[in-house]
């Protein structure tokens, strides 16, 4: 299939060839547009509107990229090709911005590549790729072009130019775009795409990135999983009152899911690294250094809590299984992997109980078994929902059907005892916290 590229950078277009193999790239110089938009994507679609007219009823993509230095507040940005003034000059543009540098201990930067795509039908669309790295203090090899030199990706100690163009193109920022250009090029649903932004490169604070990381939105519903787990039990497997042991018990079992959660999600944003989903490690705001650290204390602190509260051996096996599910599902992403997840934790919560001397009734497991095989139908059918705001919606309101019957869970527990007084509060006191969460930290709960 044919792709015009607006573009008169030859190096760009080299590049472009290279990623996308199975298209033929034929370059179109946009000559005399005015690249004068505030960011990437304005300036990426005045470039391919500028040949769109000259191709109907084919695809036109144009590519508008460069360089965010944190320390330097975003520049060059969107003037990196004339950072150092017109016309384009590579070496004075590096020289500058070793000079901006001079003396300052934060180089962390990214490159940004925004490409703008028009459609067969006239239709228009932006998707962004990035990738983090650092400012070297001098420049060094010679593969590339601009200020590849001086970049040092994240998880390498060579700079890009030191890099050979496959190695280059598998995790720069004009790789990962294109792969999302190629997506919609190839499946033709260019009407369909929801277009990106490019996110803030100086916004999170260290706490607002760990609080990223820890997706601390979604956190309050975990705990929920293992109430379930304990009123299923309570429900089909005896008519007794709860007492406070029941209480301690479904408590640090609820706390300990919390902490297998955390591990989960660290070990996935580990996992995906070189990803570029908008996160906190492939944005460059927590060192895959101090998320290994975090991972291994999230694990520690479920197995504290389970040894403090005396957790017996069924626990200690849900929870084992629940944290392989857990590596498992990362590294290959199936459907079933994640139900199990879930499902073990609400098994979690039916085996505390059974622990206090409360027969485990068969039908207990009802609820594990249901939960595992819903959640793997949910994640299984919200494959793509990124580029389907129909399908997002859908989703969002099957997992948040979920809460209700956590409601649920937490209600009957607390009318079985007033023991049980402590974890209605605790049950109020996230929803309250999640609902102000929602409001405060919008954009902490992406996923
Ligand atoms: P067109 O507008 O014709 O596509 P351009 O070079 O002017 O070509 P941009 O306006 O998008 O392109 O500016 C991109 C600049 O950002 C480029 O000149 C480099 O200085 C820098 N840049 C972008 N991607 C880069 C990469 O992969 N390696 C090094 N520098 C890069």
């Amino acid at each position: 299939m044919k792709l015009f590229v607006a573009t008169h950078n030859q190096h760009k277009i080299r590049e472009i060839s290279q990623i996308l193999p199975e298209f033929e790239i034929v370059a179109d110089d946009p000559e005399g547009v005015e690249e004068n938009a505030p960011d990437f994507a304005g300036n990426a679609l005045i470039k391919v509107h500028a040949i769109a007219e000259r191709h109907p009823g084919e695809w036109c993509m144009a590519d508008d990229s460069g360089l965010e230095v944190k320390a330097l507040g975003g520049a060059p940005g969107v003037h990196s090709a004339r950072y150092a003034g017109e016309p384009c000059n590579t070496p004075a543009n590096n020289a500058l911005l070793l000079k901006n540098l001079e003396g300052k201990t934060d180089r962390r930067a990214r490159f940004t590549c925004c490409c703008a795509l028009v459609d067969p039908s006239g239709e228009e669309m932006v998707v962004h790729g990035h990738c983090p790295g650092h400012i070297a203090e001098k420049a060094s090899g010679s593969e590339g072009f601009g200020y590849d030199p001086l970049f040092i990706p994240d998880g390498y100690d060579k700079s890009f130019a030191d890099l050979s163009a496959d190695e280059k193109n598998s995790i720069s920022h004009r790789g990962r775009a294109l792969e999302k250009v190629k997506a919609i090029v190839g499946s033709g649903e260019g009407g369909k795409v929801s277009n990106s932004s490019n996110p803030p490169l100086a916004h999170s604070s260290t706490l607002l990135a760990w609080l990223k990381l820890f997706r601390v939105v979604n956190l309050p519903t975990v705990p929920g999983d293992v109430l379930v787990g304990a009123a299923s039990v309570l429900c089909w497997g005896a008519d007794a009152a709860i007492s406070s042991r029941y209480a301690q018990v479904i408590a640090a079992a609820a706390l300990a899911s919390v902490f297998l959660y955390m591990f989960g999600l660290v070990d996935n944003d580990i996992v995906g690294a070189k990803g570029d989903r908008g996160r906190p490690i492939p944005d460059g705001e927590i060192s895959i250094g101090a998320a290994r650290i975090a991972r291994g204390l999230c694990l520690f602190a479920a197995l504290i809590v389970g040894a403090a509260a005396n957790l017996q051996s069924d626990w200690w096996i849900a929870s084992f299984l629940l944290a392989m599910s857990v590596v498992v599902y990362n590294r290959t992403k199936l459907s079933l992997f994640m139900g199990l997840c879930r499902g073990l934790n609400v098994l979690s919560g039916a085996v505390v109980v059974g622990m206090c001397g409360i027969e485990l009734a068969a039908l207990a497991l009802v609820a594990p078994l249901v939960w595992t095989l819903y959640i793997t139908v949910v994640t299984w059918y919200s494959t793509g929902e990124e580029n389907d705001p129909d399908k997002k919606r859908r989703v969002g309101l099957l997992v948040g059907g979920i809460v209700y019957l956590q409601l649920a869970a937490l209600i009957y527990l607390t009318m079985k005892g007033a023991s049980v007084m402590p974890l209605l509060v605790t049950g109020a006191v996230l929803l309250v916290l999640l609902r102000l969460m929602r409001r405060v930290l919008p954009r902490v709960s992406a996923s």
